[in-house]
């Protein structure tokens, strides 16, 4: 399979590849050191001005891991992780960034990469079997594969409320943080969610913040991250028992070092449990959330018992009782939406200097040039910060406009939800492969781990075709239809399937995401991986290959 010259040769301007990747992220970085053993000519185009993907625009005060740093690195190279050493527990949003800076630097994957390069659309030739990419700024360029590694929560989105764009003070989304420096001192500030994201930003900001007022609409469940610094005893330790922590994290549901504990939390007794929840409530990381009980997300009267201790957590922490009730949720159960991790968060809410508006009770009717809104009061701020979250999973897919064969639009197949074989194709979309896509166990994961696994398979399946004279591989209906079937039926017996959140594809700030369907997988790490390996093993089993 060769259909052009040599990568280095075409640099910015329309070229043709065997292969052309869209985004430099965490995912189409290593696809580019997999993709250079495979001889094959490649690009990668990527929006942003350097590599990093989440890290790269995720800049916002606060931001940090909720993976152990050290689960969280590319465990292909021991040279790579010989030579890093993460200074924290859960590595901040700049040493994370510098982490993918440093991978770039050693492996020279920069070579290989536009940047700047933002893709509008993307559209399959089926009489020449290529598809061609088109940049916002004209540039075209065609390929037989096309990867897309544009990372699941990649879209922001400000929230539907009438005025967004009329406020005059400064006004960030979380997600596209500016670069320079951003200062609270002395100013009223705003915060729109509290998300996992939301969570982050305000525990950062209230530290240096003149006044702060927090916008809920729907409180979560947060629990304690723990993070601490890595001592030089800690790290010695760390870099000699990797083997084990990614053998671990590979067997583990969520690819994190926290695995479901084998009891049931109504088959022990009430002190048991309640020690239990605490070792964990005062442990590091998701433990709480992936290690607990393994009914807690499956049994409702399991669930409850957690729920209730979070209850009382939070009680304990907030000063203020009618307050505390603000922010405990009441429609959802312990790690039914995802769990933000936190260091402080609840402590925030006793400083004189912050506020909360409950905007269930009170909502937003508008945002002004000079702040909020609310059906009860009027507020001035000289900062509005959107943790509002992203159009997440197919998002990032529906901003580019994506035709398949017969020209069928990718967002138009999607429009009820997402249907794929394996979260890594989508029939009718020839040669084009989903890396962390819908239904794939990435989305639902210790992202790196996961992401290994994908481009690894992908790599195996572009190396295969290369040796059978294959061009082109496309997965069969019936593959998956069967595939969206038991994404579907392995959520439904989770929890998480009930509530509304990004990963059951309920985003009230965009039109037509307000239908319930199962964007992640939720059965786990280990069964995905099997069924990947089973399928290759099998000759691409439910693919049609040419
Ligand atoms: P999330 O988890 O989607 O949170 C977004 C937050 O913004 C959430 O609290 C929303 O409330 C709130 N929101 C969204 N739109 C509005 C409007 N229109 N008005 C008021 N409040 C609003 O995004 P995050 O960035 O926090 O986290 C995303 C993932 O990134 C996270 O899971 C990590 O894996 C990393 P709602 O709950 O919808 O009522």
């Amino acid at each position: 399979m060769s259909i052009t010259a040599p990568s280095e040769q075409v640099s910015t301007d329309t070229g043709s590849y065997d292969v052309v990747v869209i985004g430099a992220g965490v995912s189409g970085m290593y696809q580019i050191h997999r993709l250079r053993e495979l001889g094959l000519s490649f690009r990668v185009f990527e929006a942003g001005s350097d590599v990093g993907g989440t890290w790269y625009w995720n800049r916002y005060p606060g931001a940090r891991f909720d993976s152990e740093s050290w689960t969280y690195g590319y465990s292909f190279s021991q040279d790579l992780l010989d030579g890093w050493d993460w200074t924290e527990h859960f590595s901040a949003q700049p040493e994370t960034l510098r982490y993918c800076n440093y991978v770039a630097d050693r492996l020279d994957l920069r070579r290989d990469i536009t940047f700047n390069s933002r893709v509008t659309s993307a559209a399959y030739d089926e009489a020449a079997n290529e598809w061609e990419t088109v940049f916002e700024d004209g540039r075209r360029t065609r390929s037989r594969i096309l990867i897309t590694a544009i990372g699941p929560l990649s879209a922001p989105t400000m929230p539907a409320i009438p005025g967004v764009d009329d406020f005059k003070g400064e006004a960030y989304h979380t997600g596209l943080w500016p670069h320079e420096p951003v200062s609270f001192e002395g100013k009223r500030v705003a915060v729109i969610g509290t998300g996992a994201t939301g969570v982050q930003a305000i525990t950062e900001i209230a530290k240096t913040v003149g006044h702060m007022t927090v916008f809920q609409r729907t409180p979560n469940w947060c629990a304690p991250l723990h993070n601490s610094k890595i001592d030089p005893e800690t790290q010695a330790k760390i870099h000699a028992s990797y083997d084990e922590i990614f053998a671990k994290c590979r067997d583990s549901y969520g690819c994190f070092i926290h695995d479901a504990d084998p009891r049931n939390a109504l088959d022990v007794s009430a002190e048991e449990r309640e020690a239990f929840y605490e070792e964990l409530y005062n442990s590091p990381g998701f433990g709480i959330w992936m290690g607990n009980f393994r009914d807690v997300l499956i049994d409702k009267a399991a669930n409850d018992t957690l729920s209730e201790f979070m209850r009382r957590k939070i009680r304990s922490r907030v000063q203020d009782p009618a307050l505390a009730e603000k922010l405990i949720p009441t429609n959802h159960g312990f790690g039914t939406r995802r769990v933000p991790l936190e260091s402080g968060y609840y402590e925030v809410f006793n400083q004189p200097n912050v506020d909360l508006v409950d905007i269930r009770e009170t909502p937003i009717e508008r945002i002004t040039e000079t702040g909020i809104e609310t059906t009860d009061a009027s507020y001035a701020f000289d900062m509005i910060v959107y943790a509002t979250g992203f159009d997440a999973i197919t998002g990032a897919f529906d901003r580019i406009e994506i035709r398949g064969r017969g020209g069928q639009k990718l967002k138009d197949k999607w429009s009820e939800g997402p249907r794929t074989y394996l979260g890594l194709q989508s029939a009718g979309f020839p040669n084009m492969l989903t890396l962390v896509g819908p239904h794939n166990a990435a989305t639902f994961c210790n992202i790196p781990r996961c992401i290994e696994q994908n481009v690894d398979w992908v790599t195996d399946l572009l190396r295969h075709m290369g040796e059978k004279g294959l061009t082109r591989i496309e997965a069969t209906r019936e593959a998956e239809d069967a595939w969206t079937q038991h994404v579907h039926d392995t959520a439904e017996r989770m929890l998480l399937m009930q509530a509304d959140s990004w990963m059951t594809g309920i985003n009230k700030n965009v039109p037509g995401r307000n239908k319930r369907t199962f964007m992640a997988y939720a059965g786990g790490a280990p069964r995905y991986r099997e069924k990947c390996e089973e399928v290759a093993a099998a000759g691409y089993a439910g693919f049609v290959l040419e």
